[in-house]
């Protein structure tokens, strides 16, 4: 399959760019790096006339969900407008498919009766970054239903690996244990323990989109989540744990954010009943694999 993917300079393009070259596909890797800006229509219209691929995987995007309060304009110009001109572009080329990621905090304010979190679920965005995942998702919608663009909409739940900004709570764990490895330091700071949320190897959830793109639904809405909620407490319980020098964990205030949504846990029988996808990483893999990474992320900057 000939494919573009759009973003794969983040976290998830280069597991995604390995996976698809794993299975033989011919992939074009873009990002704003290689001269491809999703905000920049006339140069996409020119890339995929080019390329000419048959999916196109649309990654690009601002995931600084914290972010978006302070700046919801500049979120909505990359994750809206961007996905418009991804779609506009691709329905010009003559690409057949787009997956479209988005994301399940377009599910927003759910409360623990209403779960596990299906495709049915009521769309409550709570911030900048959600609402802009929402109006991408209708954008897919609506380019299947006006122009037979086939455009899965997928809202990925949390997922976790190597190569992952330490905006997120466990690569900012694993970072802070390979520093103290280093350093000595035997105290883990960290914010509220008690949220459950429902966590994904990387490595899996690129599967899910390589399988989506033969399997899914055109125009269909997929959940791609693991169907069960980890303790993030037990998250960073484990990585202490797989310490090499003796540490714990510390409550610091400064970090104790509110939790609004105390558990989040997606339903993934649509992914698994239409594609066959079954998780294969578990946890402790993920987390070994993330532990190696940050160890090597920190000796990399000691040796700089
Ligand atoms: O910011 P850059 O230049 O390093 O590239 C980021 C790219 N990106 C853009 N690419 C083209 N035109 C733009 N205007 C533009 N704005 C951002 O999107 C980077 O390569 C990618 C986003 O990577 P991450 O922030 O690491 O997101 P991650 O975790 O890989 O998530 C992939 C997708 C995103 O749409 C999330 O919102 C969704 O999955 O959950």
């Amino acid at each position: 399959m000939r494919c573009l993917v759009t973003g794969a300079s983040g976290f998830v393009g280069p597991h995604l760019v390995a996976h698809l070259q794993d299975l033989g596909d011919e992939v074009v890797a873009t990002d704003r790096h290689t001269g491809l800006d999703i905000n920049e229509p006339d140069s996409l219209r020119d890339v995929f006339a080019s390329v000419r691929p048959e999916v196109i995987y649309h990654l690009a995007g601002d995931s600084d969900v914290g972010g978006s309060w302070n700046h919801p304009l500049d979120t909505f110009r990359a994750n809206a407008e961007g996905t418009l001109n991804v779609l506009d572009a691709a329905r010009a080329s003559g690409v057949r498919r787009v997956i479209s990621i988005g994301s399940a905090d377009v599910y927003g304010k759910v409360l623990e009766s209403e779960l596990p979190i299906t495709e049915q679920s009521e769309l409550r965005p709570t911030s900048p970054y959600a609402a802009s995942k929402v109006a991408a998702d209708y954008l897919g919608l609506q380019a299947f239903l006006g122009y037979g663009l086939e455009v899965i909409r997928v809202r990925a739940f949390n997922h976790l690996g190597p190569g992952q900004s330490d905006r997120f709570v466990a690569p900012a764990i694993a970072l802070r244990v390979a520093t103290n490895e280093v350093t000595g330091g035997n105290v883990v700071p960290v914010g509220n323990l008690d949220a459950r949320r429902d966590i994904s190897d990387v490595r899996d959830v690129v599967r899910a989109y390589r399988l989506l793109a033969e399997f899914g639904t055109a125009g269909a809405v997929y959940n791609v989540c693991s169907g069960t909620a980890v303790r993030i407490g037990d998250l960073a319980e484990q990585l202490v744990t797989m310490a090499s020098t003796p540490m714990a964990l510390e409550t610091d205030p400064a970090l104790l954010r509110p939790v609004d949504i105390p558990v989040l846990c997606g339903d993934n029988s649509k992914l698994r009943e239409d594609t066959g996808w079954e998780p294969k990483f578990p946890i402790d893999v993920t987390l070994a694999d993330l532990m190696a990474d940050c160890r090597s992320r920190v000796a990399s900057a000691s040796l700089g």
